[in-house]
């Protein structure tokens, strides 16, 4: 299976957003539930400007792709920041959280290597 897609190829997808995630947005573009693809599995996120993606773990390893904006990443307590252009890998089961600390908002892909986001565990 090949596919092409892009944020406008999902603009009827509504956002997801939960109160444990304050500012924080997502939509699905790779994953099995939408696609039918599998091995891996990838979002878009935009966290706006004081929003944060808190402190989360999960068992399987993660990459953020940053593609606008800056903010602050908690890596397992370490804090370091990030901005347009970095990428990041956050192995299984460590602590992660993203925060935006800038003016714009702030954007990213994730990879989890899983056929589905529905079958990443959340754990805090
Ligand atoms: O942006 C979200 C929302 C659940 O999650 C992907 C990023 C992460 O670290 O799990
Ligand atoms: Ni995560």
């Amino acid at each position: 299976m090949i596919f092409v897609k892009n944020l406008k190829s999902v603009s009827d997808q509504d956002w997801t957003t939960t109160d444990k995630y304050p500012g924080v947005r997502w939509k699905f573009l790779i994953d099995k539930d939408f696609d039918g693809s599998s091995g891996l599995s990838l979002g878009y996120a935009e966290i706006a400007p004081g929003g944060d993606l808190t402190l989360h773990y999960h068992s399987p390893d993660e990459i953020y792709v940053i593609t606008n904006g800056e903010g602050i990443l908690n890596k397992s307590g370490d804090l370091e920041k990030i901005k347009k252009g970095d990428v990041v890998y956050i192995g299984g089961n460590e602590k992660h959280a993203l925060k935006n600390n800038g003016k714009e908002t702030l954007e990213f892909y994730w990879i989890f290597p899983t056929d589905r986001f529905s079958e990443v565990k959340y754990l805090s």
